[in-house]
C-alpha cells in the first residue's frame, strides 16, 4: 500500500490523524501542491483526480477520498475503532461526517479558494481550470455562521460529535478548526460546548 499526501493541507490532515490515532503505518510519499507537483505527469498518472490523499492498494486499486480511505482502513485495522461500533454508531459518525464536511469544511474552503489570488482559476481542486466567484466567499460566510449552531446544541447533548464515543467525525471536526484559521476564523466564543469539546480532542488527539 501507497499513501500519497501533503502533509500540510487540510484533506491529508484528515487521513494523517486517523492514522495516527490507530498507530498505522503506511508507506508515504508527498506530494508538494506548493508547486503544483499535483498536475506533474507522473502525478496524473496515478490519480487522475489530482488530489492527495491518494491510497494505491496492494492490488493497485485506487482510493481517493478520505472517507473511503478510513472506512477501508478501519476494516483492517478494527482496534480504536473510529467508524462506529455499532450499526446505529456507524450511521451516526457517516451523518455527522458528512454534515461537517458538506456544511462546514465546504464552506471553509469555498471562502479560501474563492479569495485568496493564489487559487485564481483553480477555485476547486482537481484538474478543472475553475474561475474564482467572490460571491461564495460571502455565501461561505453565511453557511459557517449556521454550522456552528448546529455543532454547538449537538455538543451539549453528547461529550462527542457523533455520540458518546470519540470517532472520525471529531477528527473532522477538529481538521475543520485548523482549516478555519486558514481564513482567521474559530469556535466562535459563544459556542461553549464546542470550546470545551476542542479541548477534550486535543487531549484525545495527543
Ligand atoms: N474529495 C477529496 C478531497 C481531496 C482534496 O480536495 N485535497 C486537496 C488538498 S486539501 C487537494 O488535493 N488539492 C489539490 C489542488 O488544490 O489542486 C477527499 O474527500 O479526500
Amino acid at each position: 500500500m501507497k499513501l500519497y499526501t501533503y502533509d500540510p493541507a487540510p484533506n491529508p490532515m484528515r487521513l494523517n490523524l486517523f492514522l495516527k490515532y490507530k498507530g498505522i503505518d503506511i508507506d508515504t510519499q508527498q506530494v508538494d501542491l506548493g508547486t503544483l507537483e499535483q498536475h506533474s505527469d507522473e502525478y496524473g498518472a496515478i490519480n487522475p483526480a489530482r488530489t492527495v490523499p491518494a491510497l494505491v492498494l496492494d492490488g493497485g486499486d485506487l482510493l481517493t477520498e478520505v472517507i473511503g480511505q478510513c472506512v477501508y482502513l478501519e476494516a483492517l485495522h478494527p482496534d480504536k475503532p473510529l467508524m462506529g461500533s455499532t450499526p446505529l454508531e456507524q450511521a451516526e459518525v457517516i451523518s455527522w461526517d458528512h454534515k461537517i464536511f458538506l456544511q462546514g469544511m465546504a464552506a471553509i474552503a469555498d471562502i479560501f479558494r474563492n479569495g485568496h489570488p493564489a487559487f485564481k482559476d483553480r477555485a476547486m481542486p482537481g484538474p478543472l481550470k475553475l474561475p474564482q466567484i467572490p460571491e461564495l466567499c460571502e455565501r461561505g460566510k453565511l453557511r459557517l455562521e449556521a454550522f456552528w449552531p448546529m455543532i454547538e446544541v449537538q455538543l451539549g447533548k453528547h461529550p462527542w460529535i457523533a455520540g458518546d464515543n470519540f470517532s472520525f467525525a471529531d477528527i473532522d471536526l477538529y481538521c475543520l478548526v485548523q482549516f478555519a484559521g486558514w481564513i482567521k476564523e474559530g469556535i466562535p466564543e459563544d459556542c461553549a460546548n464546542v470550546q470545551a469539546w476542542y479541548s477534550r480532542a486535543e487531549a484525545e488527539l495527543g
